[in-house]
């Protein structure tokens, strides 16, 4: 594990590919309990299993889209950026000082398409989250309109589980909760009006929020590979899972005779070829460029 020593700052976390730290008061050398720095590391994952080696400049690559996001939604909600600029050297460019706040305690999720969890449930009873849908679809429909599918926030290691939206009521009260579903749909029909025009279907997106004086604030990363399932428009092809945009490569790798991996069998993935590494670190930079349309330009 090579992210956790940082100078000035207290390792508060480790996930699988985040690392958060509080920065130490320099007049008491005590963590700060108003900000917090989030460390987006290069290290991508897979069937659940952090993999090896890292994809380089990932990590950069998805905070400065989460940062190009959170401008292009400050319309809609206020984000808990403090700076991306006055953070670490050995750090910079995957790095982020925020506000520290009062997090709700639900991962906020909305659908446009249908597949995975949202896909199991619809096969189950025709409902998605309690809301019902029309009969006939299948892995990559998309819904007549985005769902608002909440879930628990998991013990780390362990699921998330879906949660009705009457226990997303009773956890936060009925106005928090209505904000939460109202902004989760209306961050992804910003991000699928934007990515649409670039070629790029957000099928479905994962958000936090923290609350300040009654309202909620757009925390962690927004609309990131690594939060949503970005699929590429041009090849999306419902009745059949959709290749995703970023780790298309590495499944397809993983899965395939070549790489000896018998996934089930509980041994970890064997280490990823260059040539997987490198394409997948183009999809991941083709996906910034082609948001934003900027050039991706490393730190350093
Ligand atoms: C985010 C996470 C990790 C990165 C806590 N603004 C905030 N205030 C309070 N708490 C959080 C935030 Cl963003 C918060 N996470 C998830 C874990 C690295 C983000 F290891 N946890």
């Amino acid at each position: 594990m090579t992210s956790p020593q940082l100078p000035g700052f207290a390792h508060l976390y480790s996930g699988k590919v985040r690392d958060l730290y509080a920065p130490l008061d320099p007049a008491t050398g005590r963590p700060r309990d108003d900000e917090l720095l989030l460390v987006a590391s290069d290290r991508i994952s897979a069937f659940d299993f952090a993999l090896d080696p890292a994809i380089p400049d990932k990590g950069a690559v998805l905070t400065q889209l989460s940062l190009w996001w959170f401008e292009q939604l400050a319309d809609l909600v206020p984000s808990h950026v403090v700076s991306a600029s006055d953070v670490p050297a050995e750090v910079a460019g995957r790095a982020v000082r925020v506000r520290r706040l009062q997090m709700l305690p639900v991962e906020c999720v909305a659908r446009a398409y249908l597949t995975g969890g949202g896909l199991r449930e619809y096969r189950a009873d025709g409902h998605v989250s309690g809301v019902r849908l029309p009969d006939g679809l299948t892995d990559g429909s998309r819904l007549p309109e985005p769902v608002f599918t909440p879930s628990t926030k998991a013990p780390k290691g362990e699921h998330d589980e879906p949660m009705s939206y009457a226990q997303v009521e009773a956890l936060i009260g009925a106005d928090l909760a209505a904000q939460a579903r109202d902004l989760t749909v209306a961050i992804l029909n910003r991000g699928n009006e934007i990515a649409g025009a670039r070629g790029i279907l957000i099928a479905d997106t994962k958000v936090e929020f923290g609350v300040v004086d009654g309202r909620l604030v757009l925390a962690d990363e927004v609309l990131t590979p690594d939060s949503s399932r970005f699929w590429p428009a041009d090849q999306w092809e419902p009745g059949r899972p959709q290749p995703s945009f970023d780790k298309e490569y590495v499944r397809e790798w993983l899965t395939s005779p070549e790489s000896g991996w018998d996934r089930g069998s509980g041994a970890p993935p064997p280490r990823l070829p260059d040539d997987v590494v490198e394409r997948t670190r183009a999809k991941y930079v083709e996906a910034y460029e082609r948001l934003t349309g900027q050039e991706f330009t490393p730190a350093r």
